[in-house]
């Protein structure tokens, strides 16, 4: 504890002061992608920082100074300085650390479940555990994402029963959604603004002060922790319900012989027009999931989010699109999904970064090879490894060889620079390409005797008369 002082007591001023002094303790409840950068970030502003974990390998490898996260740029040297410096330590066991803590931090998982809804079994156990070992005075701050409302009926409930204390009268709670985009999280941390929310303004200042003293970025204040998640989802479901226009844009133009990426182009010449792309689908932990923790809470109050729902429908039914233009493109050159070779570009869920949560891609594959077809992927990020159950190969030749068919799922900075003519002498004679990612120039990969399908695209070569 600061000095036997109550982290509401303190200042905003003093907050930067005791945490340059090494005067503050933070406990950070999930190392995943978002609670290790930021466990190891308070620790390198100062903080006397514990991380706690359930998974044992993963507490091993984070006090052997080991990053997991390759993708993450400039998280390997702080994690290595912090934890050599003895001011990060993982563990698995919650209890002597959170009652020494002045602040402690919730970043755990809160994925939906089959159902659809969201699982706050994680935020709720780490709830029960923090409000039994907490002691007064300390300041929750919640950065998993949860549906507006949730930290203050889901989680302060609990922490007032575990504890016996009150919120504001014996300990302080706030939300401070993450908003980093994996594999650059470590610059989003210092660079795009914290919104924060608490349950009084004193926490929310404290908390603001603690998060500019230790990122360097612009703090922006809301007036509760309900606001502070509704930010966080508002953005989210903009960008979803966005990717899902630019879909139906694709679908729609697919069929009318116009080539969506050039319109969108076209578009973004337009001031306040905001490009997004149409592509193989939706994935990550994200985009997928925060739409259904707004639903909840709507459906809680009686409001239906027609166009939030139809979003995720129009996204979640990409992938099966990807599919049916295999299918058209193989059937271009006699052949058929079943016994064909495909050669898979790229697994991840986005692209440049090494993960495969709800990726739409797993999802095209695991189609195709239920429909028999022979798959051969290749991922830069995952060379030679398993990746969502599928072995990945170690190279794009050994992907693309001999292969019927090239499926371009991820547009990966290494396949940008990749000759089409060079693949189309690999790949067997009479074959196809399927760009679900708008990576590839229709004209060239037509030019050069692919059958050529593409989301969006048209699917014959350019007239020279009308
Ligand atoms: N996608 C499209 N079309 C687009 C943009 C994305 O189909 O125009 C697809 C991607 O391929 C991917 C999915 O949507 O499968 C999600 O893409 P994303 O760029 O939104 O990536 P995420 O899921 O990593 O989103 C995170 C989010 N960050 C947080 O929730 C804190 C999101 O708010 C950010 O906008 C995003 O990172 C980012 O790019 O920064």
């Amino acid at each position: 504890m600061i000095s036997g002082k109550s982290s509401l007591c303190i200042s905003a001023e003093e907050v930067k002061t005791l945490l340059r002094e090494g005067e503050i303790c933070i406990t950070v409840v999930g190392l995943g992608r978002i609670g290790l950068p930021t466990a190891a970030s308070f620790a390198n502003a100062g903080a006397k920082v514990y991380g706690v974990d359930i998974n044992e390998s993963v507490v091993g490898t984070i006090n052997s100074g080991e990053n997991r996260f390759v993708d993450e740029p400039g998280l390997e040297d702080m994690l290595r300085k912090v934890v050599k410096e003895g001011k990060l330590h993982a563990t698995l066991r919650a209890e002597p650390v959170i009652s020494k803590s002045d602040f402690l931090i919730l970043s755990v998982p809160t994925p939906v479940l089959p159902s659809k809804t969201p699982d706050y079994s994680a935020i709720r156990t780490v709830s029960h555990q923090v409000g039994e070992y907490m002691k007064s005075g300390t300041t929750v701050i919640v950065e998993s994402t949860v549906g507006p409302g949730t930290v203050e009926n889901l989680i302060a409930p609990i922490l007032e029963a575990e504890s016996g204390m009150k919120v504001d009268a014996d300990f302080g709670l706030a939300s401070a959604p993450e908003r980093s985009d994996p594999g650059n999280i470590m610059k989003n941390l210092t660079s795009v603004p914290r919104v924060v929310g608490a349950s009084n303004s004193r926490t929310r200042d404290i908390v603001a002060a603690l998060y500019e003293a230790t990122f360097g970025v612009e703090v922006v204040k809301v007036s509760s922790p309900r606001t502070a998640n509704a930010v966080k989802l508002t953005e989210n479901l903009f960008r979803d319900v966005n990717i899902a226009l630019a879909n139906e844009f694709a679908l729609l133009y697919e069929k009318l012989g116009i080539d969506v990426i050039e319109v969108i182009k076209a578009c973004s010449t337009k001031y306040n027009f905001m490009p997004h792309y149409p592509g193989a689908g939706v994935g990550g932990p994200c985009l997928p999931a925060n739409p259904y923790y707004l639903i909840e809470e709507a459906l809680k109050v009686g409001d239906i989010p027609y166009l939030i729902r139809m979003a995720r429908e129009i996204n979640d039914r990409m992938p099966e699109h990807i599919v049916e233009l295999t299918m058209e493109a193989l059937n271009e050159v006699a052949k058929t999904v079943r016994g064909s070779k495909i050669g898979v570009l790229g697994i991840s869920y986005k692209p440049n970064v090494k993960d495969v949560q709800l990726s739409p891609i797993v999802s095209i594959c695991s189609r195709l090879q239920e429909m028999g077809a022979i798959l051969k992927i290749y991922d830069p990020l995952f060379p030679a490894e398993r990746a969502a159950g599928f072995d990945v190969l170690d190279s794009v030749e050994k992907a693309v060889s001999n292969s019927d068919c090239i499926l371009f799922g991820v547009a990966h900075e290494k396949f940008k620079h990749l000759d089409l003519g060079y693949l189309r002498s690999l790949s067997g004679n009479r074959s196809a390409v399927v760009d679900a990612c708008h990576l590839i120039d229709p004209q060239e990969a037509m030019k050069l005797g692919f059958a050529y399908r593409g989301v969006g695209r048209p699917r014959s070569r350019n007239l020279e008369v009308f």
